[in-house]
């Protein structure tokens, strides 16, 4: 978020690192220049103009409403704890900017919802969505560093041909795919493929839009992809998708496939704009639907970047 809030020249007058006590007093080499961290307190973060959170739910959900209680600073929160509150707006900016009108706390939506949010909402404003099938190919570092280095680490005892335990992930991931990520919920799908549904309706405001998602964890470190199937009210083609798609906003159209260019998380991985490519009729819902792919780096479309144009938007 820092590096974000450096690289877009936020008209920030100073930056305040706050952390637990544990981490407070030290020294944090930032794109601002050296800064110390903190300790956090509400008092601390209401003196600020925006608190971006990268807190546990748990956390969030205690101070967040405490830090906006002096009716002026505002709160963009990283956690899940607010998402589905009716009075906290859930927002990619692109997108639904208008719902954090006069809201103080906002949301910042699932990464891998915001990622296929940006391809979808242009493709639903032309041709209006009936039915989104997203299956997710996540990488490591959804999981947070630790899961990063549980990879990397696995890897190399892997090819060693030594033990790799798990901690992180439900099963060692190097040279794996697990179709698990979160906990499973009553009806069989897991919380992250249940927030692609929650936060998709709430995010284009249509609660009857059809969405369903499988959900798996592949052995990359960094930037989600998804194969995503719609289903359109109106009929649609590839070029008249690609069409719409070149000019929305954070999007990129990736699809070459004669040429070997299409979407992937080596392409994707640090880039504002999520790519979108292998546009295709639907085999099935032709010539209401499409098939395509999407990849988009997830820290930053998923959490830093859209948190850092939500503070833009607020701003403005
Ligand atoms: C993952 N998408 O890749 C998750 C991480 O709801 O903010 C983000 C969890 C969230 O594991």
């Amino acid at each position: 978020m820092i590096e974000v809030l450096h690289a877009r020249k936020f008209p920030l007058s100073e930056l305040v690192l706050l952390a637990s006590e544990r981490s407070a007093g030290k020294s944090m080499n930032t794109a601002f220049g050296e800064k110390q961290v903190e300790a956090f307190s509400v008092e601390r973060a209401q003196s600020c103009d925006f608190v971006l959170m990268a807190v546990s739910g748990g956390f969030s959900t205690e101070f967040s409403p405490q830090i906006t209680a002096n009716g002026k600073t505002v709160v963009i929160d990283n956690s899940s704890a607010f998402r589905y509150h009716e009075d906290v707006p859930l927002v990619v900016p692109e997108i639904n900017r208008s719902a954090m009108e006069g809201k103080l706390l906002i949301a910042n939506p699932n990464c891998t919802t915001a990622i296929a949010a940006m391809a979808l909402w242009p493709l639903h404003k032309s041709f209006k969505l009936k039915k989104i099938i997203v299956s997710t190919y996540q990488a490591a570092s959804g999981a947070g560093a630790q899961g990063m280095t549980e990879l990397e680490e696995g890897t190399r005892l892997a090819l060693d041909g030594k033990e790799h335990p798990n901690e992180v992930f439900a099963h060692p991931l190097p040279f794996n795919v697990i179709p698990h990520i979160d906990s499973f919920q009553s009806n069989g799908y897991t919380k992250e493929e249940m927030k692609v549904v929650w936060e998709t309706q709430k995010i284009f405001d249509d609660k009857t839009l059809a969405c369903s998602c499988t959900a798996v964890r592949i052995p990359t470190k960094r930037a989600h992809s998804e194969a995503i199937t719609i289903e359109t009210e109106e009929d649609v083609t590839p070029e008249a998708a690609i069409e719409v798609l070149k000019s929305a906003p954070g999007v990129e159209v990736v699809d070459s496939p004669s040429e070997k260019v299409y979407p992937m998380p080596l392409t994707s991985t640090k880039k504002y704009d999520v790519e979108v490519g292998r546009i295709r009729r639907s085999l099935i819902f032709a010539p209401k639907g499409l098939d395509l792919f999407v990849s988009g780096d997830q820290l930053l479309r998923g959490a830093a970047l859209n948190a850092v144009l939500i503070a833009e938007a607020k701003l403005e």
